[in-house]
């Protein structure tokens, strides 16, 4: 009797095996995909559309869950990309800016007025930088698969109006997780202090600190005109792109079928991602300036004069940080921007 059992159960294993394919027997029921913000921002939107679009083309092989505000590493974005390489975070739309602390290679793209329009930007991801950069993503033990964008970052404060360096001087303005930012500001005159984004947001309603500096849909989205800041300079300083990236093992458990499914629904998602994150920031469409300067925000735009004093102003800062970025990527990347 009791060897009756063994074989009937035996036979059922024998049975199950047979009827799941080799490759699908690793996946996993749920993918764990990491975003700093919300899923109502243009870069929420990006990593929606990648997951509907995989969900859908692979038959829900592939199910994957949104976590939002970098809460896999408790909010700590800066330990976002070490995370998705240890596996703790399988998939992720991360911003340039959270991974350079391991990646220095992407602080170039956070080098003050570099990038002077989104044909810059457009001319660095889909040329040959964008290629390096990949390269050197894929060497730290991460598949890039697309790029889309957070944006150009415009500053914001509470005291007030700002035109020229000098009146940075004494403003406390909450700055990113590259150290690069450190320097750009204090360079500025400006009183910088790191934190999270998790943390910004208490930090500015509670008045810890005077300002930030964000992308306009992130200023917009985050209602920072509810805290206070409403002045808001319009400089273009930096512009930040998104990497859609997977870990490596999740990819390699993968079929090639199924990578082709994610690395298309990846491109197509950036694509679309970046078409929503300049809608309403143009002249032609200024439709979410116009929200926000119906809040009572004071929007400033430099005029050339005025933008050139700040960059002369961080100069020194892109001269020591093309040495750590590299000096042949830089002057690639300036080269691509001539020409774009
Ligand atoms: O923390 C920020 O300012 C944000 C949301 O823009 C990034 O994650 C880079």
């Amino acid at each position: 009797m009791k060897f009756r059992h063994i074989l009937a159960a035996l036979a059922c294993t024998a049975a199950t095996l047979a009827v799941v394919p080799a490759a699908q027997a690793a996946y996993k029921s749920e993918y764990k995909l990491s975003i700093v913000v919300g899923t109502s921002f243009p870069w929420g939107q990006g990593a929606v559309i990648w997951s509907d679009l995989v969900r859908e083309r692979t038959d829900g092989r592939i199910n994957i869950k949104i976590y939002p505000g970098t809460s896999l590493v408790q909010g700590d974005q800066t330990r976002e990309f070490t995370a998705i390489r240890q596996g703790i975070i399988d998939m992720a739309v991360g911003s340039t800016i959270n991974w350079s602390p391991q990646i220095k290679q992407l602080n170039l793209f956070s080098l003050p007025f570099l990038q002077p329009d989104a044909k810059a930007t457009d001319a660095l991801i889909h040329g040959e930088v964008g290629k390096d950069l990949f390269g050197y993503i894929e060497k730290a033990g991460v598949v890039p698969l697309a790029w889309g964008e957070n944006g150009f970052r415009q500053l914001s404060n509470s005291k007030h109006e700002v035109t020229k360096p000098e009146d940075m001087k004494g403003l406390k303005l909450r700055v990113v997780g590259s150290p690069l930012y450190m320097d750009t500001f204090s360079a500025l005159g400006a009183n910088p202090t790191q934190m999270s984004w998790a943390d910004a947001q208490p930090a500015l309603a509670n008045k810890a600190v005077d300002g930030q500096e964000n992308p306009l849909s992130i200023y917009a989205g985050a209602k920072l005109y509810d805290v206070q800041q409403q002045y808001l300079t319009l400089w273009n300083y930096v512009s930040d792109p998104l990497v859609f990236v997977v870990n490596r093992d999740v990819w390699k458990s993968w079929s090639e079928e199924d990578q082709k499914i994610v690395r298309e629904a990846a491109m197509e998602a950036g694509k679309r991602e970046i078409v929503i994150a300049r809608t309403g920031i143009t002249a032609e469409d200024p439709s979410l300036l116009k929200e926000i300067e119906s809040h009572g925000v004071k929007i400033t735009t430099l005029t050339p004069e005025q933008h050139a004093a700040f960059a002369k102003a961080t100069e020194g800062v892109v001269e020591k940080w093309t040495k750590t970025i590299g000096e042949d990527l830089v002057k690639k990347a300036r080269d691509a921007i001539a020409a774009s």
